[in-house]
């Protein structure tokens, strides 16, 4: 299923009228306090977020998962799904897929697809925390860092593998995220893990492309409860380098232990130039893995505002990959990543309204209140009119959340593949 122009013109057609209002009346308002609003819309329209392949479907916790009808089956629906978010957010130009649970059979087909609905192949990722099919080995006990030889092997050719299928596909990164680690205290050896870690992600690096990058991410806790190896920023840090120049951190939101400052983190990666990768999410204790924006928007648009930071002042850091990754368990997949793409949207745009210069005035003078009135003053502008003309711009919907109601999207779907349709992924 795709949506068309029509059908998108048909239901924003109501609200242009008000939408063109707002829009001045705030235009107006930006321009007279120095904001190139022109310029700003543009940077939205650009600002491109990768959906992950695994949240396309209801998630659901160790305790249960319920299903929500039409799910993509298979990885053409997959892609078909993020088209559909795509045409109407605009902001939704590519999809991050997952091995095996993606693995294509026919490449060129989910090429031509993919291509038809505008969508670039983002970070392409592994998976060695969970036993496949037929393997010979377990990583019950580890993959990159597994003491048991084969099996750690076993993890270093599946990443390799998994950049061949990226390389076919127009990827051009690899995310690993591990969930090795220990339960219990004694367990496993703290030092040979991170040596067994280093060495195989160095032997992955040897096997990317000259042109390809590697995320790294971090988590400090789960599925083990006593120690992740790569349990925190530092860590990964300290494997990118060890790895190389094009070896990064990636940023989860959610893998941070509770009250972390992660905007300092991503301030502190991106002056050192190895931030790499974001996943964006919300959370409330731990890895929740919630809509965007639904518990700490505040916390969500400090972080952006030391990405703008980073990204104007710190040449030394590259272009950032922007993922989702999020699960849903009680609502329909597509519309949380609706709400997860505003809540991002929103908070760049609030992050580009702060005001850089008179903000380092305000700091030199140690006028602490000033400071947090310029952050502030961004951070409560209804900046949603703005993000509707860059969505307009670009053919997509006024309200994306409302068309996809208007147009029976879920409906449509499920008439198309039925109810008990099941996504592979978490
Ligand atoms: C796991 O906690 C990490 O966030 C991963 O990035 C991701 O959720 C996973 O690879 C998808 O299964
Ligand atoms: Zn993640
Ligand atoms: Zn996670
Ligand atoms: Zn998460």
């Amino acid at each position: 299923m795709q949506l068309n122009k029509e059908q998108l013109q048909s239901v924003n057609s109501g609200g242009l009228d008000r939408h063109e209002a707002e829009f001045d009346f705030l235009a107006d308002k930006l321009t007279a306090a120095g904001t190139d609003v022109e310029a700003l819309v543009g940077d939205l329209a650009d600002f491109q977020v990768a959906i992950p392949s695994w949240a396309l479907g209801a998630g659901g916790t160790r305790f249960g998962r319920f299903s929500f009808y039409g799910e993509p089956g298979s990885l053409e629906q997959k892609i078909d799904d993020v088209g559909i978010l795509h045409a109407l957010t605009q902001t939704a130009g590519a999809v991050s897929l997952h091995i095996p649970w993606d693995t294509p059979t026919d490449y060129v087909a989910v090429r031509e697809r993919a291509a038809d609905h505008g969508l670039a192949f983002d970070a392409i990722n592994s998976n060695t925390f969970q036993d496949q099919q037929g393997a010979a080995h377990s990583y019950k006990h580890g993959s990159l860092s597994a003491t048991d030889e084969a099996a750690r092997e076993q993890a270093i050719a599946h990443n390799l593998e998994v950049i061949e299928v990226g390389k076919k596909l127009g990827s051009k990164s690899l995310t690993v995220w591990l969930a090795d680690g220990t339960t219990f205290p004694g367990q496993r050896n703290f030092q040979r893990s991170l040596v067994q870690t280093e060495d195989s992600l160095k032997q992955i690096y040897a096997g990317m492309p000259a042109d390809w990058k590697l995320y790294i991410e971090y988590k400090p806790y789960e599925p083990n409860f006593y120690s992740t190896v790569i349990q925190d920023w530092g860590t990964s840090f300290m494997l990118a380098n060890a790895c190389g120049e094009r070896a990064y951190t990636l940023v989860d939101l959610g893998h941070h232990l509770p009250n972390s400052n992660i905007e300092q983190i991503v301030s502190t990666l991106m002056l050192k130039g190895k931030l790499g990768g974001f996943h964006f999410n919300d959370s409330k204790y731990g890895d929740d893995d919630l809509t965007v924006g639904s518990i700490k928007p505040y916390a969500l648009f400090l972080i952006f505002n030391e990405l703008v930071y980073g990204m104007r002042n710190n040449p030394q850091n590259p272009d950032l990959a922007w993922m989702i990754d999020a699960s849903h368990n009680v609502k329909d997949p597509l519309e949380d990543l609706i709400q997860s793409l505003e809540a991002i949207q929103e908070a760049y745009a609030k992050s580009l309204l702060v005001d850089q210069d008179r903000l380092s005035a305000a700091q030199a003078a140690h006028d602490v209140v000033e400071c947090q009135e310029i952050l502030q003053d961004a951070y409560r502008t209804d900046v949603r009119p703005l993000l509707q003309r860059a969505r307009l711009n670009r053919g997509g919907a006024l309200h994306p959340l409302r068309a996809y109601r208007k147009l029976d999207v879920r409906d449509a779907l499920v008439r198309e593949r039925g109810r008990n349709t099941v996504a592979t992924g978490l």
